[in-house]
């Protein structure tokens, strides 16, 4: 029997909930497979590490995990906390210092969610956003000068480089190719950033002489907002930079019916360093504490997490389970309308896994 070892970093306010929801269901899956076993090991690395220590992780928290098969994240964000110290002091380290170059946002409609499009067919919308991960307006280039004074000036530069660019495009094409509609949309803003972005479109232009059988298009990134309302049947693999991709992925999971639902993958493609999968929501201050967030973008990822480690029919169980539970609306958390807890969803979600069981067994 393989034992994966999994890190655990549940970080700062719902991610203290729907982190530990994750392992439980990840735990009741390995129960009932004899292919697999799970080793977790938890970091309480956040918002309270840095009140106590002065920094969000510890200096030598990458040797920690580097270690690992994977990574179960859950926020980083605290109300008492500057963002850009939490996110920087934390995720993007590890996303970084592990060069998970390529994030991995897939969307579609889950059954029984109502989706905010009316015009909308489940089947209409089925994306998959790729966002580069490492660099761009991310980067962490920039500076602040004259404080304060009448002539302070702040930038944040944009910076891309080819072989980020390249490794990114290539990325996403071979995604695209795997999946049933071989197609990809090139998100840019080419228009006004003359420089960075011209780059990124010569290189998807170059990249896709790899790729004959991918049909591919460009779409400016403002447009493309009103093209996943108007038009969603038309997109299938995306790819944008850090901080466009961002903003789409955002939008795409509200368009699928909740930021609580959408998973993501922090991925080294290369396999050279342990990848990082977690919901894409936020620490939720409106909400953390009480038992209400929704589990699902979490138990999504964990799906993710599985088909990461090779674990194809674990991973299709996990997302069978998690199928059935938004079809029934009992089930539904607060941002879905509905009156269900956190831990009623995951014991659902565990049940379920341990029912498929006793069936294949009967
Ligand atoms: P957020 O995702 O935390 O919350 C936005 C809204 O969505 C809130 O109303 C919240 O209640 C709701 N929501 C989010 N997840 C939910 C869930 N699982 N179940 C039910 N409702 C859910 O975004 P925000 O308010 O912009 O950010 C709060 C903090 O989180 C900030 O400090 C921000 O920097 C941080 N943040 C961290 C990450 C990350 O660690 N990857 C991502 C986004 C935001
Ligand atoms: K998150
Ligand atoms: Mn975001």
């Amino acid at each position: 029997m393989k034992t994966y070892a999994i890190a655990t970093i549940p970080g700062d306010g719902i991610g203290k909930e729907v982190v530990p929801a994750g392992r439980q269901v990840l735990e009741a899956l390995a129960a009932t497979s004899s292919a697999f076993r799970f080793e977790f090991q938890d970091f309480d690395w956040g918002g309270d590490h840095y009140r106590q220590h002065g920094v969000m992780m510890p200096a030598d928290g990458l040797d920690a995990l580097r270690g690992k098969d994977a990574i179960l994240f859950g926020s980083a964000g605290d109300p008492d906390i500057a963002d850009h110290i939490t996110l920087w002091g934390l995720r993007l380290k590890i996303c970084q210092g592990f060069d998970q170059y390529a994030n991995v946002r897939p969307t579609r409609i889950l059954p029984g969610i109502d989706a905010p499009l009316k015009r909308c067919r489940a089947e209409d919308l089925n994306w998959v956003i790729v966002r580069e991960n490492s660099e761009g307006e991310y980067a962490g280039v920039g500076g602040r000068v004259h404080q304060g004074h009448p002539i302070e000036a702040a930038t944040d530069v944009t910076m891309m480089t080819r072989v980020g660019v390249e490794r990114i495009m290539r990325f996403a094409f071979r995604l695209a190719q795997s999946r049933p509609r071989r197609q990809l949309t090139v998100i840019t803003k080419s228009n006004a950033q003359r420089h960075a972005m011209v780059m990124w479109d010569e290189i998807a232009v170059q990249i896709a002489k790899e790729f004959p059988d991918v049909r591919w298009d460009k779409e400016l990134v403002d447009a493309a907002t009103a093209r996943m309302v108007n038009r969603p049947a038309t997109l299938d693999t995306i790819v944008a930079t850090n901080l466009h991709a961002d903003i789409l992925s955002d939008l795409a999971a509200a368009l699928a019916g909740s930021l609580g639902i959408a998973p993501t993958g922090n991925i080294d493609p290369e396999h050279r360093y342990p990848s990082m999968f977690e919901p894409i929501h936020g620490s939720a201050f409106d909400i953390m504490g009480k038992g209400l967030a929704n589990p699902v973008g979490t138990f999504w990822s964990c799906v993710m997490l599985l088909e990461h480690l090779g674990e194809a029919e674990a991973a299709r169980r996990l997302m069978d389970a998690i199928e059935q539970v938004t079809a029934d609306p009992a089930l539904h958390t607060g941002d879905l309308g509905g009156k269900a807890t956190t831990a009623q969803v995951t014991q659902a979600v565990c049940d379920l896994l341990t029912a498929s069981l006793q069936r294949k067994a009967a």
